[in-house]
């Protein structure tokens, strides 16, 4: 044990605390002066276990005083502690300060771009979508049967021929399956499954054999089929208005009915629209067939034909997607020429929305 009073050696140890304190320049070494003072080691420990060696008046004398200086010490730890936190923060909100006039790095979503023909299939569906249609889906490959002979179109019928079918190989029994010509096999399955009210679009792609400037082997349709008790042509005139219109994004279009044939409905009509809608007035722009679903049709997918009738159109998507943004050339369409989809493709972050503008 020393000389010196215990007093005065705790009025030195606490003078250097104190400076150990002040001197702490951050968070790590106020923490490291905490852990030297009052950790299990520290040295305000070291004097606390001295208590252990004195006589009780002594103990009782000394211990108070260190309990004393503990007091002292720990809030000058803790005003030390919450300036060097200050500072730290300051000291980060200086260096992490983000600049919001940056412009948007979108990254690999900003370079992408949705195909013309994409584009256009989904403002097709976001028109049909809000009149009440709903989306109806079938595969590629389908039955001779399905295609042709429940569409009215029996065997041998020119349009078998006309439709410039892919034929797979035929099976033992002779059936054979094909890439289907047209959607209307999925219109033909609903109607097989689904009583009437029927509303539906059929969008998806369809294959002819036929390649030249304007055809390619496969390009895309959408069709749609309403069947109900006492739906007439005035309904499928109102459709094909409110369609044209909402997709040429115009108030109003002018259209024209010509009288033609299709075996699957009876009337049948070609429809022009005015090429106004696509700033060229003068000119007419076919663009749809359609008619009044044939009664035999209804009755090959087993609906009464007496007690139901109904419409049904066809609409080509690629042309749809040339009038529309003014694509001159069909075969660039699918020649996955990025150079050709950067000048005609759209954002991923731009989704048609009717509410939104289908193209805006
Ligand atoms: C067209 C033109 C006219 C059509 C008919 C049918 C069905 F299955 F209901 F009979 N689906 N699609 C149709 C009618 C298609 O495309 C130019």
């Amino acid at each position: 044990m020393g000389t010196k009073a215990p007093s005065s050696d705790l009025k030195k140890l606490e003078a250097e605390l104190l400076q150990d304190i002040a001197g702490a320049g951050d968070l790590a070494g106020i923490e490291q002066v905490r852990v030297a003072t009052l950790g299990k080691k520290g040295r305000v420990s070291e004097q606390m276990a001295k208590l252990g060696g004195m006589a009780p008046e002594e103990r009782k004398a000394f211990g108070q005083e260190v309990n004393e200086l503990k007091g002292r010490v720990s809030e000058a730890l803790e005003a030390r502690k919450i300036v060097l936190e200050g500072e730290a923060l300051t000291a980060r909100l200086a260096s992490e300060r983000a600049d919001v006039t940056l412009p948007v790095r979108l990254g690999p979503v900003g370079d992408g771009r949705i195909h013309p023909v994409s584009q256009v299939f989904d403002e097709c569906v976001e028109i049909f979508a809000d009149m009440g249609f709903a989306v109806a889906e079938g595969p590629d490959i389908e039955t001779d049967d399905l295609n042709f002979t429940k569409l009215n179109i029996p065997d041998e019928h020119p349009t078998r021929q006309e439709h410039d079918t892919f034929y797979f190989r035929p099976k033992a029994d002779g059936s054979r399956l094909l890439l289907r010509t047209h959607t209307s096999p999925v219109q033909i399955r609903t109607m097989e499954v689904q009583q009437p009210p029927i509303r539906i679009i059929a969008p998806g792609r369809v294959y002819r054999c036929d390649s030249d400037q304007t055809h390619t082997p496969m390009f895309h349709q959408i069709e749609a089929l309403v069947i109900d008790e006492s739906t007439h042509f005035g309904h499928l005139k109102w459709v094909l208005e409110e369609f044209c219109k909402a997709l040429f994004e115009v108030d109003d279009v002018k259209m024209r009915f010509r009288a033609s044939h299709f075996p699957f409905t009876e009337p049948s009509a070609e429809v022009d629209i005015g090429a106004e809608a696509i700033g060229k007035p003068g000119q007419w722009l076919e663009i749809l067939g359609c008619g009044m679903v044939h009664p035999n049709v209804l009755a090959n997918c087993g609906l009464d034909p007496e007690r139901y009738q109904g419409f049904a159109f066809g609409v080509g998507l690629d042309r749809m997607a040339m009038l529309k943004y003014g694509i001159p050339d069909l075969r660039a369409f699918f020649s996955a020429d990025l150079r050709w989809l950067r000048h005609y493709g759209f954002s991923v972050l731009n989704v048609p929305t009717l509410a939104g503008g289908l193209s805006s």
